[in-house]
Order: C-alpha cells, then structure tokens, then sequence
C-alpha cells in the first residue's frame, strides 16, 4: 500500500518524509528511482529535495516517542515551483555534483532574509533573491532581521523602493520578536523557505516560529569553527498555525541574473521596465545601446539613479 507525505530533511541516500496523516520514515529511493537520480546528479539536478511530495511504502513502523520508521519511496510528483541556484564555480567540471542544487521543491513563498545591519543590508542581495523565487515561480517576501541594531527612518528609505515594486516587508527582530506575529499571519497555511546570507538570522527567525523546532528534526546545525552554529542543509518544519517553514544553508553567492533585460524581471523595477518600451530594441540591455529610453530618462532625471545602478549591477 502507498502512503503520501512531504520530505523533511534530504541527505544523500538518505530521505526523512513526514507522512500526511502524520509520522516520520526515514526513506531510501526504490532502485529505479535511484538510478535516475544518479542520472540526474550526472546531468545536473538534485533528484529529492525538501518540499518534494513523494509516494512510498512502509518497511517498518514508527518505534513510537516520536522516531521515526523506515519505509521506501516509489515516486516523486512533479515540483509546483522550485528554489535553485545555477552553481556557477566554471572550474569545477566534475560531473558528480549537480550543476542545480535545488534547495526547496513546491514553496508558494520565498522568505528574502536580510539584516538590517551586521551583515550590513544590501539592495542587491535583495534584488538578487527576488528574482531567484520569480524565475523558479515562487512569490518573494521581503523580512528585514535585526531591526533592533538598525534606525527605522533609515531602513523604511533603503525599503521604499522594494515597497514600491509591490512586494511586502516585513521589519523583524528574533531577538525581541518585533513584528514576529504580522510575519506568522503572512506564512500562514503556505510552503515558505526562508533564504539569504549567512549569519541574517534565518535559524534564529525559524526557532521562533516554531516553538518545537529542535523537536521536530533533531536538530542538525553544526557549529563551526567561529563557534558559530550555521545551517548545512535545508529543513522542513511544520507551523503551529498550519503550513510549512524551511529553513535553508545561507547563500554565500546567489549568482548573477542571466538575462536581466529578458521577462524575467516581471515588475521587480517597474518604472525602468516602463521605460523599457520605448527602446529602439527590444532585447536593449540598457547599458550601451543607441536608442535607449532608460538611459535617456535616467539622463534628463526621470528614472532614479539608485534603481538604475541596482539593475546594471544585477547582470554583473
Ligand atoms: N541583534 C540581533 N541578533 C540576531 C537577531 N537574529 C539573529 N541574531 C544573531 O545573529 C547570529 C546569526 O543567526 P542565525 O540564526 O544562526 O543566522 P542564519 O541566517 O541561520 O545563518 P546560517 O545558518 O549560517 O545561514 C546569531 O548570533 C544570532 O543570535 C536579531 O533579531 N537581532
Ligand atoms: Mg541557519
Ligand atoms: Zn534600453
């Protein structure tokens, strides 16, 4: 008999899936399954990701207080939405890592965290992670963390813009639980995955929103050197409120935006993109060519000169 549930935690091999109706099985592919995602890995994608719906079987029964059991998945349902990274380290050649590591399957909502200051907060990061949750179609969600260490005048004019383009944000604090209750009314009853750099507080954000955070996976953030603990890979915890929270590594370079004048952008700049249509051509990257109607306005002061610097640094 197949069951259905949702992967928690993916390790290689190795697949923990919480169980609809409840329960957890550690997992093992079915043997086919397994030759295609080694396929897969050869050819660039990651096979079974956190958020990834999956059918399997039960092996052996959950030994009760909470651990898990053991079963087998058998399928994999196609991903409504995806959250991946190109790796672009163009050394690296080796066939046997993917060239897309695919860090959350089926978010509706990908969580942009940033901190107000240390790390200090920057416009492109934020850029940057937008347009990674539109391309793999997952609506972005701006949380600016640490609000506590930042001048609020300050933080809502470098946010305007992000507010302006439509996007909601939300100014918290893990540390004090500003802003905490609007930001769990906001994920609530959806699959969200918290991303951004390291050290921004995604952790911290996830331990308070879910109170039994620690034990729902058994922890597994390792310390490093630094005594610092930081995140090693993505994990999936269920809301208290209904829904889904991942937690995710920090991104240490989210990678450049291939084709910044191609659709992708989709209203992340909506006054350069209006402009846009007056451009002589329609593939007109904005930077050098004849006829351009951005640069003509950000010239004669209609387009503000931060939004304009924002976009030509995306493409870098
Ligand atoms: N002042 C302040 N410090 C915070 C806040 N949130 C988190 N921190 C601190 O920031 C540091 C990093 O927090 P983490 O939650 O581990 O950050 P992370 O984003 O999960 O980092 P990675 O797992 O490496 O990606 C810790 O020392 C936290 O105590 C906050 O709201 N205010
Ligand atoms: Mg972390
Ligand atoms: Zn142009």
């Amino acid at each position: 008999m197949h069951h259905y549930g949702t992967v928690v935690c993916s390790t290689p091999g190795h697949y923990r899936v919480r169980a609809d109706g409840g329960g957890d099985y550690w997992c093992a592919l079915r043997p086919e399954l397994r030759r295609t995602a080694e396929r897969d890995r050869i050819h660039g994608v990651d096979s079974v990701v956190v958020g990834d719906r999956v059918s399997f079987t039960v092996l052996g029964a959950p030994p009760g207080g909470g651990a898990p059991g053991a079963g087998r998945i058998e399928g994999v349902e196609a991903r409504r939405s995806r959250i991946g990274r190109r790796r672009e380290d163009g050394r690296d050649r080796s066939r046997a890592r993917p060239r897309e590591q695919v860090l959350v399957a089926n978010a509706d909502l990908l969580v942009v965290v940033v901190a107000a200051a240390s790390p200090r907060l920057k416009p492109g990061v934020i850029d940057r992670l937008c347009l990674l949750g539109r391309s793999g179609g997952v609506e972005p969600l701006i949380c600016v963390n640490k609000v506590d260490l930042a001048d609020p005048a300050r933080l809502d004019r470098e946010l305007l813009p992000f507010r302006q383009a439509g996007y909601a944000v939300h100014l918290v604090s893990a540390a004090t639980g500003a802003g905490l209750q609007a930001l769990a009314a906001a994920l609530r009853g959806r699959l969200s995955a918290l991303v951004g750099p390291s050290g921004v507080g995604k952790t911290s954000l996830a331990n308070r929103l879910v109170p039994d955070l620690a034990a729902q996976t058994g922890a597994v953030n390792v310390k490093t050197g630094k005594g610092r603990h930081t995140t090693s890979a993505s994990l999936l915890y269920e809301l208290p409120g209904g829904g889904w929270l991942a937690d995710t590594p920090g991104l240490r370079a989210i990678g450049s935006v291939s084709d910044p004048a191609g659709p992708g952008l989709g209203g992340h700049f909506p006054e350069l993109e209006a402009l846009a249509y007056g451009c002589r051509f329609r593939d007109c990257s904005h930077t050098h060519e004849p006829g351009c109607a951005v640069k003509a306005a950000l010239e004669e002061g209609q387009l503000d000169p931060q939004v304009y610097r924002r976009y030509v640094r995306l493409g870098k």
